[in-house]
């Protein structure tokens, strides 16, 4: 029976590939290769090179063709190279057949995903719902998984697995499948039933890209410890706290972050962590300002919250890291009233696009805190009011 593995093994040498095709140009592959290559470092898999290929569309065979792949492997022979990484997602036919040539592990985008996501799993829901992505993931692809196989245990001439390896194979990932989503069903229950048990109180969730700064402001609000870091996906639980502004309290959840080619079963089977975006009242939407592709970025998380159904509430964008915005934008001699004329030209726009319900940040070095907190106060009270229009306090 084939074993769930994780995907990439610590300090693994590692080249990635990325196709260009009609509809993405050339930058924006390699900027979804500078993601793949975050990702890739936080499974600890330090990248030596990347491969691109100008394509139509991709090899049915192989995804990328036959000479690329033998310069791949003609790169990786003598460099201690044990992994391969695909941007996209590969069949199990695929796999199998890349693998053939390149004589190393394969795997994609997907998989790498998971493999972080299993590895930050704590809670017992998190746990299952990495899982149930895991073997869901697995089951079209047995046959590029058996390769794996193939290749570390058998030498030269060892056959390959027969059909019926693969078919008990996929009867028992299948009986694992049902197994873990009943068992993520009995977890539901019980967190719906911890969720029911919040009366009143106004609920707003944090939302936003992966690494954008959600549980920085989830901390400096709450003033609770919520694990935060420089790595994709620090935090894969929900943590909900009870704030209280003014005398006005609500409660404040930190969420899974979103990310682009987010594998379709992951976001299935977090469903059920994502039902505190689903059920909250208000979004913090915050939007790491200072990275190159923010504005993508906030595309992907629109996507997302859509799919979500989630899309339809009132929101309030956080624009955060304004610290290396300014950094990044503004070179030393640049008069100050010119940064001024930038800055303004900037916030207007996104005044404009979210009809005012913005706010620009530093949660590192606190800036401009007291307007966010004002901003989410403003929201909360005119949702009390709205919902409980008799009562004089709001408060408990
Ligand atoms: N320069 C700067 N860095 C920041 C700011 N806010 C957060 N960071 C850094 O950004 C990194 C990511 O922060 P997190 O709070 O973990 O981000 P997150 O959105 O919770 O990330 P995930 O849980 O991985 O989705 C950390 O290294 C933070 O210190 C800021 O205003 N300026
Ligand atoms: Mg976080």
């Amino acid at each position: 029976m084939i074993e769930k593995k994780q995907a990439v093994q610590q300090e693994e040498r590692a080249v990635i590939v990325g196709l260009i095709t009609k509809e993405q140009t050339e930058r924006q592959v390699q900027e979804y290769l500078d993601e793949l290559v975050f990702l890739a470092e936080t499974a600890g898999a330090p990248i030596i090179k990347r491969f691109t290929q100008k394509m139509a569309r991709p090899d049915r065979a192989t995804f990328v063709g036959k000479g690329k792949l033998e310069e791949i492997r003609d790169f990786t022979i003598g460099r201690n190279i044990t992994l391969v990484i695909f941007d996209d997602e590969l069949s199990g036919s695929q796999i199998a057949n890349i693998e053939k040539v390149l004589n190393i592990k394969v795997i994609d985008r997907s998989d790498l995903i998971l493999d972080i996501f299993a590895r930050r799993a704590r809670t017992a829901q998190a746990k299952v719902q990495v899982e149930l992505a895991q073997y869901q993931y697995i089951l079209p692809r047995l046959k590029g998984m058996w390769s794996h196989l193939e290749r570390q245990g058998g030498g030269i001439g060892s056959r390959g697995p027969g059909e019926t390896e693969i078919e008990t194979d996929r009867r028992i990932i299948k009986d694992k499948i049902g197994l873990l989503r009943k068992r993520l069903a009995e977890i539901d229950k019980q967190s719906l039933t911890q969720r029911k048990d919040r009366g009143e109180y106004i609920r707003v969730a944090l939302v936003g890209y992966t690494n954008v700064g959600k549980s920085t402001i989830m901390n400096m609000l709450s003033k609770s410890e919520v694990f935060a870091e420089n790595k994709l996906f620090a935090t894969l639980d929900t943590t909900t706290r009870k704030v209280v502004f003014d005398q006005t309290p609500f409660l404040l959840s930190d969420t899974v972050g979103f990310i682009r080619k987010l594998p379709h079963h992951l976001v299935e089977s977090f469903k059920s962590t994502l039902d505190e975006v689903r059920e909250s009242d208000i979004l913090l939407h915050v939007v790491d300002i200072s990275h190159p592709q923010y504005e993508d970025q906030v595309e992907v998380v629109n996507r997302t919250l859509n799919e979500l159904k989630a899309f339809d509430k009132p929101t309030i964008m956080i624009f955060n890291k304004m610290d290396l915005y300014e950094q990044n934008t503004f070179d030393k001699w640049l008069a100050d009233d010119i940064k001024q004329d930038i800055l303004t030209q900037m916030k207007t726009n996104w005044e404009g696009r979210s009809q005012g319900n913005c706010v620009f940040i530093s949660a590192l070095e606190k800036k401009n805190i007291d307007e966010l907190r004002k901003t989410i106060m403003d929201k909360v009270m005119n949702l009390y009011r709205e919902r409980y229009p008799y009562k004089s306090e709001y408060f408990y």
